[in-house]
C-alpha cells in the first residue's frame, strides 16, 4: 500500500508540473483529492487494514494528503497571477484607439418608383383627393367589360393580358393590365362626390424593352360629381404638372381613344430637355406625353347606378416610370427592376 501511495504521489507531481491554466489544475484537484480519488478510496479503506500496516499507511496517506492540499493552494495562486499577467500582456498588446471614427452603418432607402409614387400621391393629396389601393389580381368584368371593353372589343389589343387559368370554365380572371378597374369598385362602393387616386402595380404580356416592362406603375384618378366639367379635368392637371414639373412647364392636351371616356385625351408637356425647340428627348416634336384622361364614358357612370344626367366625372392614368425617366434622362426602364445597387443608390 506504500508503494501505492509513492506511485500516487510521483504521477500527482509529474502532472503538476505541466498544468497550464486554472481549469487544469481544478481537474488535477479532482482525480487526487476528489471523492473518488484513489488516495480518497485509501483513507476510507483504512479500517479494513491490520493495525501496524494501517497506522503506518494511515500516516503516509494523510500526510501525502497534506502535501496535495498545499500544492493545489501554491500552484492557484501562481497561475492565477500567470492568467493576470497573460492578460494585462493581451490588453496593453491591443490598444483600442477611441479617436478612431466609427464605420458607417449602409442605410436603405427608399426605391426611386415608391419616391416618385409617394410625391404624386401628396401633389393630389393637397388638391383633396384620397388615395385607395386594390387587387391586383382582378376580374376580366372590373379590367374590361366594366369599362366598356366587352370579349372581342379591339381595344382588348391595347392591352396584352396575362389570364389567369383561362380554361377553368370560371369567370375569367386575370392580372390587371392598368388602374382603371378600380374606377369601377371605387364606385361601386361611394356615392358622389367621389374623388380618389389609386396608384399600384399592373402587368402586360410584352416582351421587354427600353420603354416597356411587363411588370410596371399606373396611378389612376377619378373625380365625379354634380357639374364636374372638361375644364375640372384641365384645371386639376394643369396644377398637377405645374407643382410635379415647375411653373414654367406648358401643358397640352390632344384628343385621344380610351373606351371608358368620352371624349378622350393625351396631356403632354413641353420638352424639358429642348424648352419645344425638339430633341432626342422628344423625338423632335417638342412635347412630351405624360398621361391619358377623359370624361367618364356615361355607359360606366350607369353600370355603377350614378345617373349620368345628375353626375360627370373625369378620370386620368399615367404611367409612373415614365415621369423619373423624364426627370433625370433615364434610358431603360429595365434598369428600375433589376436591382443593380449602383442604380438605385442614385436616388
Ligand atoms: C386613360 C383614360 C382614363 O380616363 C383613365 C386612365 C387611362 C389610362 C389607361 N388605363 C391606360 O392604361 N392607358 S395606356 O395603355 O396607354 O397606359 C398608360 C401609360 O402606362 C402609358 O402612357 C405608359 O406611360 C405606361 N405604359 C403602358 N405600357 C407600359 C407602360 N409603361 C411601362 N411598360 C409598359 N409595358
Amino acid at each position: 500500500m506504500l508503494e501505492k501511495l509513492a506511485e500516487i504521489k510521483s504521477k500527482a507531481i509529474d502532472e503538476l508540473s505541466n498544468l497550464s491554466d486554472l481549469r487544469e489544475l481544478e481537474a488535477w484537484r479532482v482525480r487526487y483529492l476528489g471523492k473518488k480519488s484513489e488516495l480518497t478510496q485509501i483513507l476510507r479503506g483504512l479500517a479494513s487494514l491490520p493495525l501496524e500496516e494501517r497506522k503506518a499507511v494511515s500516516a503516509s496517506a494523510n500526510e501525502l494528503k497534506a502535501f496535495f492540499e498545499t500544492s493545489h493552494r501554491e500552484n492557484k495562486e501562481s497561475l492565477k497571477e500567470r492568467t493576470y499577467r497573460d492578460l494585462e500582456t493581451t490588453v496593453k498588446g491591443e490598444k483600442i484607439d477611441v479617436t478612431l471614427p466609427g464605420r458607417p452603418i449602409p442605410l436603405g432607402r427608399l426605391h426611386p418608383t415608391t419616391q416618385m409614387l409617394r410625391k404624386i400621391c401628396d401633389i393630389f393629396v393637397a388638391l383633396g383627393f384620397q388615395v385607395v389601393e386594390g387587387p391586383e389580381v382582378e376580374w376580366d368584368y372590373y379590367n374590361f367589360e366594366a369599362l366598356n371593353i366587352p370579349p372581342d372589343h379591339p381595344a382588348r389589343d391595347m392591352f396584352a393580358t396575362f389570364w389567369i387559368d383561362a380554361e377553368s370554365g370560371q369567370r375569367p380572371m386575370l392580372l390587371r393590365t392598368h388602374t382603371s378597374p378600380m374606377q369601377i369598385r371605387v364606385m361601386e362602393r361611394t356615392r358622389p362626390p367621389v374623388r380618389v387616386v389609386v396608384p399600384g402595380k399592373v402587368y402586360r404580356y410584352e416582351a421587354t424593352d427600353a420603354t416597356h416592362e411587363s411588370m410596371f406603375y399606373q396611378i389612376e384618378g377619378l373625380a365625379v360629381d354634380e357639374h364636374t366639367t372638361f375644364s375640372d379635368l384641365k384645371g386639376t392637371l394643369y396644377e398637377f404638372a405645374k407643382r410635379l414639373f415647375g411653373e414654367e412647364r406648358q401643358v397640352r392636351f390632344r384628343c385621344d381613344y380610351f373606351p371608358f371616356v368620352e371624349p378622350g385625351v393625351e396631356m403632354a408637356i413641353d420638352c424639358m430637355v429642348c424648352g419645344g425647340s425638339g430633341c432626342r428627348l422628344c423625338s423632335g416634336t417638342g412635347w412630351i406625353e405624360i398621361l391619358g384622361a377623359g370624361m367618364v364614358h356615361p355607359d360606366v357612370l350607369r353600370r355603377v347606378d350614378y345617373d349620368p344626367e345628375v353626375y360627370t366625372g373625369f378620370a386620368f392614368g399615367l404611367g409612373l416610370e415614365r415621369i423619373p425617366m423624364l426627370m433625370y434622362g433615364i434610358d431603360d426602364i429595365r434598369l428600375f427592376y433589376s436591382n443593380d445597387l449602383r442604380f438605385l443608390r442614385q436616388f
